[in-house]
């Protein structure tokens, strides 16, 4: 067989990487490494044309959007930030859910802050999704962009508000901080190389009718 023929699934370690494993096996797919043990970023699968890739969870459309991956697993709000040119995205798989939302230090009154058209400084790693939710409602910002722990921006007076995902709401309890807007749901979807979609369309459409099928409501 030929390298060409390989089916090339993306996933980040943790818990897409995890979420992703039920939908792999209901395709009969399991792989040989757990990325959380092995060093492997290539960690091959019981079936010898299927691979899966360890990446970065932001740099899964990339490999998928180049052909490099023709699968792979990506949140909504990786996506957003991504853009998803060159991606089809046939299926929303319900796993790692969270939500994308504004939150401050408690006691800072954001809605009295926005009435009054206050210039916020905002934090983020989302600035597309930020840019967007606040020049919806109007409100001026300067962005601050920032690559992780969001949650401490507004207590070092980096940034009045964040613009994060947030689960169980730990982190921001733990920090002092409230949740004050709601942007948008979040979970993961399967993300398709479209020239791949052509070219490979038996097998990668077995998978996908397998996850399709394996998804929980
Ligand atoms: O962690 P790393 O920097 O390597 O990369 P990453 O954060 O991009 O990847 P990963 O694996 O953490 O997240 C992958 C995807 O999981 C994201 O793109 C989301 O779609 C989804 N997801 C689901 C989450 C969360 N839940 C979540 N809680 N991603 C991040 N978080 C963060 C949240 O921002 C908060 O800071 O986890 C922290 C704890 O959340 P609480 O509310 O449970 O305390
Ligand atoms: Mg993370």
């Amino acid at each position: 067989m030929s390298e060409t023929e390989k089916i090339t699934i993306a996933l980040s370690k943790g818990r897409i990487f995890d979420e992703t494993l039920p939908l792999l096996a209901a395709a009969g797919i399991v792989p040989t490494e757990n990325p959380e043990q092995s060093r492997k970023l290539i960690i091959p699968t019981n079936i010898d044309k299927i691979q899966v890739i360890i990446v970065r969870a932001t740099d899964v459309p990339t490999y998928v959007q180049y052909g490099a991956a023709d699968l792979g697993v990506a949140g909504k709000d990786v996506l957003i930030e991504h853009g998803g040119n060159g991606l089809f995205a046939p299926l929303d798989l319900n796993i790692a859910k969270c939500k994308m939302m504004v939150a401050v230090p408690k006691g800072f009154d954001y809605q009295n802050a926005v009435y009054q058209g206050a210039r916020l400084k905002v934090a983020t790693k989302y600035v597309k999704t930020a840019r967007e939710h606040f020049a919806k409602k109007g409100v001026h910002i300067d962005l601050i962009k920032l690559y992780g722990s969001m949650e401490l921006a507004p207590l070092t007076n980096l940034a009045d508000a964040i613009v994060d995902l947030v689960s169980s709401g730990n982190t921001l309890k733990a920090n002092n901080l409230v949740e004050v807007e709601s942007i948008m749901p979040i979970s993961s979807r399967l993300i398709v190389n479209q020239a791949a979609l052509k070219t490979k369309y038996k097998d990668l459409q077995k998978i996908i009718d397998s996850f399709k099928a394996a998804i929980k409501k």
